[in-house]
């Protein structure tokens, strides 16, 4: 979605960069780690979701699917963590986080896209069953609320399952398996041919994926399968991006 209009005063009236995140959300992370790759100050307003923080009118009035992370720079609203990663990138050169060919710009684009396609699906499936049930207590009332708030039929049938007693299927649980699976059997592949997931610099395709393992691991998800990927993970580990955007907010999902 990338830049998107806004009335809200708040967010019109923010100078310099402010971001609104949650502390355990991968997509936040990424977010995290990209500015501080770059180097970049930023302001922070930090909502707890399991608190049901970003479940209120007022949240919903900065970013009109009720998600995190969302930033504002100088006024300018942008959602969705793969656009913000790209608008990041693109506004403030250096370091670059992308190969200066279109090829490998490609490949980290399919990468940033491969992410936000199996977000709902397959990451916050298994991640909302093997990790967060009974983590977030949605009333009924709660549900009610959210419903008027959230205009997003994919999220409003996501949360009405998450939060129901039953929960997802074990087709549904399987099926976001599956999707994992092929995707770090794909990360895997890439990781035994060079150093980070394009080529051999690192780069916002890494700065996405690896919130993904550290969240997934919380999550149960087994990464026996992939020692390349094992290895990638505790390399990133040793960044200070790592430690600044992801640990000091979430030491452990
Ligand atoms: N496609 C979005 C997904 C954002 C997203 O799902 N954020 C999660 C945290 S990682 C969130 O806000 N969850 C609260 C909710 O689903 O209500 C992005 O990449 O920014």
């Amino acid at each position: 979605m990338g830049k998107i209009a806004t009335e809200n005063q708040q967010v019109l009236s923010h100078k310099g960069l402010h971001l609104y995140h949650g502390d355990i959300s991968n997509c936040s992370m990424r977010v995290r780690m990209a500015l501080e790759e770059k180097g970049l100050p930023w302001v922070s307003h930090h909502l707890d979701l399991k608190k049901n923080e970003t479940r209120t009118p007022a949240y919903f009035a900065v970013n009109p699917m009720g998600l995190v992370p969302a930033l504002v720079h100088d006024g300018v609203l942008i959602i969705e963590s793969d656009d913000i990663l790209e608008y990041i990138d693109k506004t403030f050169a250096q370091p670059a986080l992308q190969p200066a060919d279109q090829i490998g710009r490609d490949e980290v684009h399919a990468w940033l896209k491969l992410a936000t396609s199996i977000h709902i699906k397959a990451v916050k499936t298994t991640i909302y069953t093997n990790k967060m049930r009974g983590v977030f207590k949605h009333s009924g009332v709660d549900a009610d609320e959210y419903a008027k708030l959230q205009k997003d039929p994919e999220l409003l049938a996501f949360h009405r399952i998450s939060g129901s007693a039953d929960g997802f299927t074990p087709a549904q649980v399987d099926t976001a398996l599956k999707i994992l699976d092929e995707c770090w059997s794909r990360a895997e592949t890439a990781l035994s041919q060079h150093r980070w997931l394009v080529g051999d610099s690192f780069s916002l395709a890494d700065i996405t994926w690896v919130p993904l393992h550290f969240t997934l691991i919380g999550a149960n998800y087994s990464f026996e399968p992939y020692p390349h990927v094992r290895a990638w993970a505790e390399a990133v580990r040793d960044r200070p991006s790592f430690q600044q955007g992801v640990l000091k907010w979430c030491a452990k999902f």
